[in-house]
């Protein structure tokens, strides 16, 4: 339970704009702003918080998130106005003075902060030093899995696929910012380690392997967390003049998040939608692993459209279609699964924080597609 303070009373109060200026906006046949708004008004837990503002900086501004054109004019981090919407929102959760950007059980959890703390930290130092800290209690402190694998759980070693979109597109982003490419190979080794440990027999991963959750099924929503978590630490490396020569990694990196595409391509649907845990006909389908694996598809046909081509494209299209049908008239899809709880057999139709922003997620890899003329819009013609 969180305690009812200043800064959730401030949150009640954030009103997004209903459109972004300059961001060729398409018709993916879904309201992405009134989606994001949810998601803002039902945030609560520090994931949620970071998945948010990276939705919001995609959402309203791509040129500073990694899918931007040129996310790192000569080869640094951009200096934006800290009143930008993503920044503006993701500040009032940032510890200024502790170990860890938010005070958490998880240790990644409050890593999905860091890409808004450093980009805070290009007018207010003290951001900064916040993000350092944060990077050294991921890198120095946390337990390790007997191969190296960095925790998610401060208290035991326990890898969970959620944290692939937590610490590691926050190291990748940090080692921009510091300009460390060993700190950029860290990263991606550190992507081989966990899918070492937690991707079993199957194409899919598994989504936690330890001693105090274990949980082995093929959780949906924790594959997109895999896979949009590899995307971004793959953008950020690819896009950042200091690794260009880190081709090896790159392919490795292309490699994985194939992996779990093609495992969740190969699923079976009910109602147009990914089954809770993939393939597995006892669950429902619904829109949170759904929204962010299809992200995936439309952000990789872009990235790699030989190694991904268009059945990818295709795939997520489909899916995109069923999930517009899946909101109501206050922006909220449904059913998703309960964030909470994985198990939980109630589909949780009052609004998923996590799920929102992945349909923002698809949102912008969409829209992101169409703009680049390799997705179609829905009349069958690239955008104009
Ligand atoms: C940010 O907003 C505050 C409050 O409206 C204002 O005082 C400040 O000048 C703005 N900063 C920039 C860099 O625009
Ligand atoms: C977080 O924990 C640190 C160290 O225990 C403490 O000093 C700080 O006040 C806490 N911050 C919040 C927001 O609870
Ligand atoms: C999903 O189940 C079907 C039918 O049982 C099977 O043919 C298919 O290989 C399974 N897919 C995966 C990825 O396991
Ligand atoms: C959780 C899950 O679906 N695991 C499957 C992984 O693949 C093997 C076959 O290689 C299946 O037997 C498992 O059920």
């Amino acid at each position: 339970m969180q305690p009812f303070n200043s800064r959730l009373l401030s949150l009640l109060f954030f009103a997004l704009p209903k459109v972004a200026i300059g961001t060729n906006d398409v018709d993916a046949g879904f309201d992405a702003y009134a989606a994001a708004q949810v998601m803002i008004n039902k945030a609560s837990h520090s994931w949620e918080w970071g998945t948010a503002a990276e939705a919001l900086l995609e959402l309203y501004n791509p040129e500073l998130s990694v899918f931007g054109s040129s996310p790192f004019p000569n080869g640094k981090v951009p200096q934006p106005n800290p009143n930008t919407t993503a920044l503006a929102y993701a500040k009032q959760f940032i510890n200024r003075n502790s170990q860890t950007l938010v005070n958490d059980t998880a240790v990644g959890d409050p890593a999905s902060l860091g890409v808004s703390a450093i980009l805070l930290g290009q007018s207010d130092s003290v951001y900064i030093g916040a993000a350092n800290r944060e990077a050294d209690f991921i890198l120095n402190i946390a337990p390790r899995w007997s191969n190296g694998a960095i925790s998610h759980r401060a208290d035991v070693a326990e890898l969970w696929a959620d944290n692939m979109a937590m610490s590691f597109p926050f190291l990748a982003y940090l080692a921009v910012e510091q300009d460390d490419t060993s700190l950029m190979s860290v990263t991606v080794q550190q992507c081989g380690l966990q899918r070492a440990v937690l991707k079993g027999n199957n194409l899919s991963w598994q989504h936690i392997i330890g001693p105090q959750s274990q949980d082995t099924g093929l959780w949906s929503t924790s594959n997109g967390w895999a896979g949009y978590g590899m995307v971004r630490v793959l953008h950020t490396l690819q896009k950042w003049s200091g690794s260009a020569s880190m081709i090896s990694q790159a392919t490795q990196l292309k490699g994985w998040i194939k992996e779990i595409l093609d495992g969740a391509m190969q699923s079976s649907l009910d109602d147009g939608l990914l089954r809770n845990y993939l393939n597995d006909s006892s669950w429902f389908g619904e829109i949170s692993g759904t929204s962010v694996l299809s992200a995936v598809a439309y952000r990789m046909a872009v990235n790699d459209p030989d190694m991904f081509p268009q059945s990818y494209i295709t795939w997520a299209d489909t899916n995109r279609k069923s999930l517009a049908k899946k909101q109501n008239s206050e922006g909220i899809f449904s059913p998703a699964i309960n964030p909470y709880d994985w198990h939980d057999r109630t589909q949780f139709t009052t609004g998923s924080p996590e799920g929102q922003a992945f349909t923002v997620y698809l949102y912008t890899a969409y829209r992101d597609c169409v703009n680049a003329k390799i997705c179609q819009t829905p009349t069958g013609s690239a955008a104009s």
